[in-house]
């Protein structure tokens, strides 16, 4: 079996082996003695930087970290990646600030990278780069000398051309990108804006709907939505700890009142302003609700050197405020807002509590708390999922979730409405066609899916968990 070696901006090392991308790229590398490359998390005076990489080993998983200088910080992940790439691919060019020094720098960490790496792969070795992060390093190695098998998987959206091609530097990232053998996507949808975009930019090819020719070289292009570790998360809403950490929310919710429940990042593409105006909308249209919905959204802070992160937070905490002013009473208060994160076992104990989660980002590459929550439930009395048209995991969940659009606050209102009024067999129904779903397109069925594409005459993997 040949090596993989996966290049990330942030790996797992020394933490939890949790969550989606960690978890598939860990037992990837698990399964094939793999090497592991990223940023280490720490930010270094640019005099005491360790231009080299860090080695060290976990479960023979071989990890090589790099430092950043507070300049690369501030110009390739701050700035450039987060900046400029983060809200154009979520269709936010508002928000967007192009920066000719943040590129540069951008360009400049990815090199540097490339070459971090290109010193420690064999001929034979499997590369499977992720995210935005990242564009520009397949052609870096390539340049190098590199002729091995390449992968990408994009986290996020990749919007329609005319969006994507407000970037200054559009071709040059594309250009990167298409040194690939295989480049995934969340959607289907996101997959043809590529192909349309590599089409009518780069004067691609198209042979068939999942492959294109760029440049003398055959490209795979497909949709690869990632999944959940749905068994793992089904068992931690099971066990005493997420039932533990439900039960200290119980006495706020009496016998009476229903958990309508958000968990996201603190970020502008989740669409928690207009959720916030939705509920209090609902509290507008049905007086017969006061006091009968505890609506809570875990809102964990990100990327909070962000101008636009910290406005966020200042329109959440206006705004919940003023609704809790306008419809809270004595003895409730309609939005608990709480700006921090849970442990993960906590976080699914509240999701098979919740009667419905409102997952309403206004663009989203996948979204895990719809699966996560999804694969919680109690599978003879589930919760309802309200989710977002404009979520990737719209495509794979529409028939089990109420769909909305996040602009429309009366139709988010209305849905939720529907969910607490929704008949058990309704709701059964529904959990089933999400289930199907969840289990069966799992975390391990996507990274399988890849790395069958990545590797197309190796030998499938001994294990391939399709519940
Ligand atoms: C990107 C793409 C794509 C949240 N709060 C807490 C917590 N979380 C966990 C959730 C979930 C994860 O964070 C968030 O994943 P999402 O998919 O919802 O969103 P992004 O972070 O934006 O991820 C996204 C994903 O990549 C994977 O490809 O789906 O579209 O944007 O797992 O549970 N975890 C803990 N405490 C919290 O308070 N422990």
């Amino acid at each position: 079996m040949k090596r993989l070696v996966g290049i990330s901006n942030r790996t797992a090392a020394g933490g939890p082996k949790a969550g989606g991308l960690a978890v598939a790229l860990w037992d990837a590398l698990v399964q094939r003695k793999g090497l592991w490359f990223g940023w280490s998390g720490e930010v270094v005076d640019k005099d005491r930087v360790r231009r080299g990489v860090e080695l060290f080993d976990e479960e023979g998983v071989e990890f090589a970290l790099t430092d950043l200088t507070e300049a690369e910080h501030e110009g390739y992940y701050l700035g450039y990646a987060n900046r400029s790439l983060w809200p154009v691919l979520h269709y936010r060019v508002d928000l967007a600030n192009f920066d000719e020094d943040e590129y540069a720098c951008y360009r400049e960490v990815n090199r540097r990278f490339a070459k971090l790496i290109y010193s420690r792969l064999d001929e034979d070795d499997l590369v499977w780069v992720h995210d935005y992060h990242l564009f520009p390093l397949p052609q870096d190695l390539r340049d190098l000398g590199w002729r091995g098998r390449t992968g990408f998987f994009l986290h996020i959206p990749f919007p329609p051309p005319e969006i994507f091609k407000s970037i200054p530097d559009h071709r040059a990232l594309t250009q990167g990108l298409c040194a690939c053998d295989v480049i995934g996507f969340q959607t289907v949808s996101d997959r043809d804006n590529f192909v349309k975009y590599c089409v009518s930019e780069l004067g691609a090819k198209q042979n068939g709907a999942e492959e294109i020719s760029v440049n003398n070289r055959s490209i795979t292009i497909k949709a690869y939505p990632i999944g959940i570790d749905a068994e793992e998360f089904k068992r931690l809403a099971e066990e005493e700890e997420g039932r533990q950490a439900a039960s200290r929310i119980e006495p706020f919710l009496g016998e009476r009142r229903a958990l309508i429940l958000g968990v996201d990042r603190m970020d502008y593409s989740k669409g928690i302003p207009n959720r916030f105006q939705a509920v209090g909308k609902l509290l507008d249209n049905e007086p017969g609700l006061h006091g009968r919905i505890a609506y809570t959204q875990i809102a964990p802070p990100s990327r909070t050197k962000v101008e636009e992160y910290k406005e966020l937070r200042g329109e959440l905490d206006t705004l919940a405020g003023r609704i809790n002013g306008d419809y809270g009473d004595l003895d409730w208060i309609p939005i608990r807002y709480l700006a921090r994160s849970y442990p993960r076992e906590q976080l699914a104990g509240l999701y098979r509590l919740a009667r419905v989660a409102l997952v309403t980002p206004l663009h989203d590459g996948m979204n895990l708390v719809a699966k996560e929550f999804a694969a919680a439930q109690d599978p003879e009395d589930p919760g309802v999922l309200i989710l977002s048209q404009f979520a990737g995991a719209a495509e794979q969940l529409k028939h089990g979730a109420l769909i909305v659009n996040p602009h429309d606050i009366s139709a988010m209102a209305d849905a939720m409405r529907e969910a607490l009024n929704m008949a058990l067999p309704e709701r059964k129904k529904r959990y089933e066609a999400l289930a199907r779903m969840v289990f069966g397109q799992d975390i391990a069925w996507w990274r399988e899916a890849f790395m069958a594409d990545l590797d197309p005459n190796g030998e499938p993997a001994e294990v391939v968990s399709l519940h």
